[in-house]
């Protein structure tokens, strides 16, 4: 998009006054960042209705991608960037004295996701709409986001996140869009018109109103559409009958409990609860979905049975897995389809990506709440699981194996295998991970349905996480091999020559300097930190879990400390360790590991004698805009998940995207990480899948025994829990607890030795600056084939079309 400077100035002081009767000068930088917001929101409509005219006139097949989490942070900068006129805006508004970097600030994240698998449905939907393929967001519009975190005395404390408080200037209501969604009363068999049909009586209906949101690609005019539902009542106000019976308080509270569906966003990311609220959630954003989808299909003028041609759902993970019976039920009980045709269409409709073998994530729901909640969902649920189960006993006559496969069993519905039966395709989402899903966790369903598994290795948008969020880097790289990567970032790898160039890597190395002075400065200011921006930025940023092993970090980081006691004159390269972390906030270890991370903190930071040799900071509140300041400073990435835990990762595509190097162990995409930058380009560590599975089948593991061995690791452990610390001694009792009485499930302690010996390798490599560039350099241009427009690609070709 071109803008005249002048016609954009007189644009924007008008929608100033117009949404505001101000004057430019007397305007608040909030009302500004609103006001330029809503314009560039009205630049984009006309494209966005383009967009959505040529969808439908060339019937272009639509794909949907069902997530109950869109991780999409701010949208101001993006927006600008891709509709190519951030640069222009940004001279304009200087001439008006205002700094845009400053407004872009102001926009609250949406943080409508827990992270990587919400983070990955944003990445999708900025790679598809750069594409240009017709690929739409469906999920739930929380009114709070995944929670603030604060820290108190070291402890996390949730905050609720009110995103929506000031407004949400990219939204669209569409009130005219609503459909309706049935909960609980009975089902009712009866005949017409010779036919069976399921009536549904005295059930709730709670009204699904649609916010649009645009999702803009980049320099190429597609406007695709995020739609996010919220749940309503039915009649506007509220329950009238009790406000005129003079029961106020009833009278609200039905508003309430209608409207608590759409609240707030689950912030657990691990373990599953089975709460009757968040099932609602699923089938309520899952059904209004199909419906309007449906309905948009019926105006192509197509008939139903060629559904699957033109429509593409993709669920995102099991939360919307519903969608297999819900779409049958549309199919059978609206559109009066038999059920061997409806299935064919539903099957041939789905696919399914999983993003965890953690067993404690899957999702299972105990029959009598699913039932009553969704009775007639339960009964398509049983008559699949029926024919199902049917055609495994047939082919295995193992009842063993109908059992473990089966979608209903020990009174439970297992989503996993609803979501199998029901797609025509299951990915997992790096090389490893599908491999674990084939051979190991879902080996039987990989046997019967031996064409279905396939693998599709995550990938994240590289226009956000190197274009926008390091445009220092990013300049230094369109002076240097042109800008061709920003559409086809496998040209990054245009820059390995660069590698080799001794005033490229100096260019290289001043610009990782400036990110890290910003960023020091910015920490300063926000939270007080005192950073040596002349020390290594090591990161580990992600959410908390025993499994992303933060303690196998922070051990290290007490071992190096007590080196330093030991012998201040310790010659070691300066570092600073920055942690950043959210805990679910039922996750009782997981907070405890807060409270440690900034117990060591406190005590590490206030020691004079290691002469401020290494520091440690707990960045609160690790989010989407706090993951593009952070992760363009950073210099050593921390990705040391036990082997075989951690699907894919995808922060670790953003690190090395951004040139820092990889401290890892052979896990997730680590994995293809090495493979693509050479084992000369990454620090691996650790013990490997074959090690960990032999543990587990074995029972062999005794962390006893690495606790009496090691004199490292007793004294760190005893330090948990003799007072040194300064904290009461009970503090840590449980975490030292789950790492010896509990036998240390994520082998922390198995993996110590080998950890340290690989930050010492880091440090030493360090040394040779020079070369540490080089391979930085190497990283970033060796980063492109994880840009998720490759991965969108892969979907599209292999899955979707
Ligand atoms: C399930 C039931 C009830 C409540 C919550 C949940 C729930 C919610 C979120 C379960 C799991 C999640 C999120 C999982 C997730 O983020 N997985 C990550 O997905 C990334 C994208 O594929 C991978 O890169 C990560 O490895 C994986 O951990």
């Amino acid at each position: 998009m071109f803008i005249d400077k002048e016609a954009f100035k007189n644009d924007f002081k008008k929608k100033i006054i117009n949404m505001y009767a101000e004057d430019i000068e007397e305007c608040s930088p909030s009302h500004k960042y609103f006001a330029l917001a809503s314009l560039i929101r009205d630049y984009t409509s006309e494209n966005w209705l383009n967009t959505n005219k040529k969808y439908t006139n060339n019937k272009e097949k639509q794909i949907y991608y069902f997530s109950m989490e869109f991780l999409i942070g701010r949208l101001l900068h993006s927006n600008l960037l891709n509709l190519g006129i951030r640069d222009a805006c940004k001279e304009a508004l200087s001439d008006l004295k205002i700094d845009l970097d400053e407004l872009e600030e102001i926009e609250n994240d949406a943080g409508l996701g827990n992270g990587g698998l919400g983070r990955l449905a944003a990445c999708f939907l900025d790679s598809m709409a750069s594409l240009g393929i017709a690929g739409h967001g469906n999920g739930i519009r929380y009114t709070y986001g995944l929670f603030e975190q604060q820290i108190e005395n070291g402890y996390q404390v949730e905050v609720p996140d009110n995103w929506l408080k000031e407004g949400n200037m990219w939204e669209v209501r569409k009130e005219n869009k609503a459909v309706k969604v049935n909960f609980g009363g009975k089902v009712m068999p009866t005949m017409e018109n010779g036919k069976l049909k399921f009536l549904q009586q005295d059930c709730e209906t709670i009204l699904a109103v649609p916010y649009d949101t645009p999702i803009i690609g980049y320099d190429n005019s597609t406007v695709n559409t995020l739609r996010l539902w919220s749940a309503e009542p039915l009649n506007k106000d509220f329950d009238f009958e009790s406000f005129s019976r003079g029961e106020y308080s009833k009278a609200t509270e039905y508003k309430t409990l209608i409207e608590s569906i759409s609240q707030v966003l689950y912030p657990d990311d691990s373990r599953q609860e089975g709460k009757i609220l968040r099932l609602k959630q699923q089938y309520f954003f899952v059904s209004a979905g199909l419906q309007s989808i449906l309905r948009r299909y019926k105006k192509l003028g197509e008939p139903i049975n060629n559904f699957h041609k033109y429509i593409a759902i993709h669920i995102n993970d099991t939360h919307p897995s519903l969608a297999v019976a819900e779409l049958m039920r549309l199919l059978i009980d609206e559109e009066n389809l038999a059920w061997d045709e409806a299935w064919y269409i539903t099957t041939n409709t789905i696919a399914y990506t999983n993003h965890t073998i953690l067993s404690e994530a899957l999702e299972k729901w105990p029959i009598d709440i699913f039932k009553t909640l969704l009775p007639r969902i339960y009964m398509i649920v049983e008559e699949i699981n029926r024919r199902f189960t049917d055609e495994v006993r047939e082919r295995y006559k193992d009842e063993n194996k109908v059992n473990n496969m089966a979608i209903i069993g020990n009174g439970q519905i297992r989503m996993a295998h609803l979501a199998i039966v029901g797609s025509h395709s299951v990915n997992g989402v790096a090389k490893l991970h599908t491999e674990l899903l084939k051979y190991q966790e879902l080996k039987d369903f990989n046997e019967f349905y031996p064409n279905k598994f396939n693998n599709k290795t995550n990938g994240i948008t590289h226009r956000r996480w190197l274009l926008q969020a390091n445009p220092k880097l990013s300049n230094l790289i369109n002076e240097t091999i042109g800008d061709s990567w920003i559409k086809e970032p496998n040209n990054l790898i245009l820059l390995k020559p660069f590698a080799e160039d001794y005033y490229f890597r100096k260019k290289f190395e001043k610009i990782k300097l400036e990110n890290k002075i910003a960023f020091s400065n910015y920490a300063k200011s926000t939270y007080g930190m005192d950073i040596d921006p002349n020390s290594i930025f090591d990161v580990q940023v992600k959410r908390l879990h025993a499994y992303k092993r933060q303690i196998l970090n922070l051990f290290n980081i007490m071992d190096l400390y007590r080196r330093l006691k030991e012998n201040p004159n310790l010659d070691i390269v300066p570092r600073t360790f920055f942690f950043g972390a959210k805990a679910a906030p039922s996750y009782y270890l997981a907070k405890k590991t807060i409270k440690l991370i900034n117990t060591v903190a406190y005590k590490i930071n206030n020691d004079t004698e290691i002469h401020g040799k290494i520091k440690v900071f707990f960045l609160p509140n690790y989010s989407v805009s706090l993951a593009e300041k952070i992760i363009p400073c950073a210099q050593v990435s921390e990705q040391i998940s036990t082997a075989t835990k951690e699907a894919s990762g995808t922060g670790n595509m953003k690190f090395m995207m951004n040139g820092a190097l990889t401290l890892a162990t052979l896990d997730g995409a680590n994995i293809e990480i090495k493979d693509a930058v050479g084992d000369e380009n990454i620090v691996i560590f650790g013990i490997r899948k074959e090690e960990v599975l032999d543990y587990i089948k074995n029972k062999n593991y005794n962390s006893y025994e690495f606790y009496n061995n090691d004199f490292r690791l007793k004294y760190i452990l005893d330090s948990l829990i003799n007072g040194s610390l300064g904290v009461p001694s009970n503090e840590f009792i449980d975490i030292h607890n789950s790492l010896l009485k509990n036998n240390d499930e994520f082998f922390v302690l198995r993996d110590f030795s080998s950890y340290v010996e690989a930050q010492n390798k880091v440090d030493y490599l360090y040394r040779n600056r020079d070369n540490w560039n080089r391979m930085c350099i190497n990283n970033v241009a060796h980063s492109g084939i994880f840009s998720s427009d490759n991965t969108i690609k892969r979907y599209y070709e292999d899955i979707w079309k």
